[in-house]
């Protein structure tokens, strides 16, 4: 169209170089090339490598497919808002921090957005494009969104690293209040090499690999439990041992959260802390112990009756082995009985007053304070979050900032929410 071709022209004043006419398929390796459909429409357009920063002269091709806008300086996308009928769009290496305005564009199958400088994603993109995949690849990639090099905060890079499902399970984590009742949480920790990925491997009946791999960071698995004829969705959320500290400042305090401490029965386990762990951080959420390995050191066992009485929230024993598959008869049965109950379990906050509410999230924040406390921090303003007050609210917010100072030697699963400033 001559309007199309005067836009052209004007790109090229614009950017000083000329733009060469090329089919569409082989636009995306040449820069400085448009490509036309029959009817002379602007279908693709490649200016990579350029100095570009505004994109304002795109704003009315509205036949374009495919742009090609790598390695420019472009902060602004909102030029790109209405070009409703792109379907591959390539922004690596720019200056963008936000991708909303690319929401109303449908029909994308590839957004390639690594090195930027975008730090949280809106929870919506998890579902905007459905076929397409979330990467972390440090090249060019097809058919998915790819946020390699971006300095991701929300999720946290951990979670990117893992991809669609698990980012989508993230967001869904943080709106728990409002998850479907019967949606559960299954936190796996304990040491390193304890047997946690084998232990989800077995649940979801893969087999069990005498090399797999050490954890990094968290995987989070869906996982689904037929219990009275109700249908119970679960996610389990297996923690790297290792790296258990540096994954866990975005995780919070969940009522429907259920806990599998995973032993290695082969050595004398470190129980007792993690039991205190679980107890400061996970609320009233109950514990399962599984004693793993059996196999090797049949003889292993606990001092069962003293560490029930001592934390009311544990709830039985297991001795499986995931290398021989024993055991698994007494625990799954039982896990899918803990996931009944706990999607049972109505949000109790929505009941309470507002000041109860506080009340209600200032208890974690309490048991942090103590624990700040006798880390001899007395000269700290903390002190203050014990009040439990707004101002005290506020300043765990400033806290929460911090977080990730301390958090190596918290080594917790979960971290209340209020910590963060979510609430
Ligand atoms: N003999 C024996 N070995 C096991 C058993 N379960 C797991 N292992 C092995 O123990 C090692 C560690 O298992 P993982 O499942 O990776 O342990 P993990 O707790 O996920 O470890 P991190 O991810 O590092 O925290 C692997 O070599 C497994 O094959 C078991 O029941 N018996
Ligand atoms: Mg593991």
């Amino acid at each position: 169209m001559a309007h199309d071709m005067e836009i052209i022209r004007k790109i090229e004043k614009l950017t000083g170089g000329k733009l060469k006419p090329r089919p569409l398929e082989g636009i995306w390796g040449i820069e400085n090339g448009y490509a036309l459909d029959k009817t002379g429409q602007v279908q693709g357009v490649n200016l990579d490598n350029r100095e570009i920063k505004d994109i304002s002269f795109l704003r009315s091709l509205s036949g374009l497919t495919h742009l090609y806008l790598s390695s420019n300086q472009i902060t602004d996308l909102m030029p790109l808002m209405a070009l409703s009928n792109l379907t591959e769009l390539y922004l690596s290496n720019n200056q963008i921090a936000d991708l909303t305005p690319l929401r109303e564009l449908k029909h994308l199958t590839t957004l390639d957005v690594h090195k930027n400088l975008i730090r949280e994603l809106s929870p919506d993109f998890t579902s905007l494009w459905p076929g397409m995949a979330m990467e972390w690849k440090d090249d060019l990639s097809f058919y998915s969104l790819n946020l390699y090099g971006n300095p991701l905060e929300k999720p946290p890079l951990e979670i990117i690293k893992q991809g669609k499902t698990a980012i989508k399970a993230y967001f869904d984590s943080l709106k728990e209040d409002t998850l479907p009742l019967n949606e559960v949480k299954v936190l796996l920790v304990g040491d390193g090499a304890a047997g946690k990925t084998s232990l989800v491997n077995r649940l979801l009946g893969l087999d069990f690999n005498i090399g797999e791999p050490q954890t990094h960071g968290i995987n989070i698995k869906p996982w689904t439990v037929k219990q009275d004829g109700k249908t119970i969705k679960a996610h389990l959320w297996d923690f790297g041992g290792q790296e258990i500290m540096h994954a866990t400042h975005q995780f919070f305090l969940s009522k429907r959260s259920l806990y599998l401490l995973v032993l290695d029965g082969r050595k004398d386990e470190k129980t007792e802390y993690w039991l205190k762990h679980i107890e400061s951080f996970g609320g009233h959420s109950p514990v399962l112990v599984v004693i793993n390995k059996t196999d090797a050191n049949p003889g292993f066992e606990l001092n069962r009756k003293f560490l029930q009485d001592k934390y009311p929230n544990l709830k039985s024993f297991y001795r499986v082995s995931c290398k021989n598959n024993e055991g698994f008869d007494t625990l799954v049965p039982a896990l899918e009985k803990e996931l009944a109950e706990l999607a049972k379990v109505e949000d109790g906050l929505d009941g309470l007053t507002m000041k109860a509410k506080e009340k209600e999230l200032a208890k974690p924040l309490n048991k942090l304070g103590r624990l700040l406390e006798k880390m001899g921090d007395k000269d700290s303003k903390f002190s203050k979050i014990l009040e439990g007050t707004k101002k005290g609210v506020e300043l765990a917010q400033k806290v929460g900032r911090t977080y990730n100072k301390f958090a190596q030697w918290l080594a917790l699963p979960q971290v209340p929410d209020i910590i963060l400033g979510k609430k």
